[in-house]
């Protein structure tokens, strides 16, 4: 697992160089906006089971036919699997935020991701579209809290639906 400082300092080291003036700035950016990050993980905790309740709600009035039989959500046990792996990627994306790095999500969710899904024949791009609601409820309620600038929060989301709708299905 890496984080925005770690991977840094791992390259300049290779490389054999003091920081120069890109990693100065990048780790600058970083720092300063690591109050945001902290704070945004903080209300994407205290709110996460109603940010998944809400994801979930909205993904099924949209989609109704997941939780129809014939369905992947249908069946009281899989509607419960989809929505804790709604809740997998909401924590997971808040590791990512604080530590500024996607690193995480690769190995922790995203590996062997895709060939589970496609042997249990759970639809990735529904999983996308559920992602991205859940993304825009977390932006929501991180507003709500007084951040101004929420577009870092994008950051997670999108990596893991771009990397589970990329290779072939
Ligand atoms: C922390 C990393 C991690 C992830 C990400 C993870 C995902 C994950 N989701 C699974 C199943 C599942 N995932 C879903 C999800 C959905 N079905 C839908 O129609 C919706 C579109 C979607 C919810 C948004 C469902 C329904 C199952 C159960 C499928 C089945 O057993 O037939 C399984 C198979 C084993 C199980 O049921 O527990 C895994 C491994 N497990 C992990 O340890």
């Amino acid at each position: 697992m890496r984080d925005a400082v770690t991977t840094l300092i791992k390259n300049y080291d290779i490389a054999g160089k003091y920081f120069d003036r890109n990693a100065i700035d990048s780790l600058k950016s970083y720092f300063e906006s690591g109050t945001d990050r902290i704070q945004a993980a903080s209300v994407i905790n205290a709110n996460a089971a109603a940010i998944v309740k809400q994801s979930g709600s909205q993904l099924f009035d949209e989609l109704p036919e997941l939780i129809r039989p014939g369905g992947n959500a249908y069946t009281t046990r899989r509607y419960a699997a989809c929505l804790r792996d709604m809740d997998y990627y909401l924590r997971y994306a808040t590791y990512a935020l604080v530590a500024g790095n996607m690193n995480i999500l690769d190995e922790r969710v995203l590996d062997g991701l895709r060939e589970t899904y496609n042997s249990l024949g759970v639809p990735i791009g529904s999983t996308v579209r559920g992602i991205q609601i859940m993304k825009d409820i977390a932006k929501e309620k991180i507003a709500t809290a007084g951040i101004s600038n929420t577009a870092f929060v994008d950051e997670p989301f999108d990596y893991i639906t771009r990397e589970i709708s990329e290779k072939n299905v």
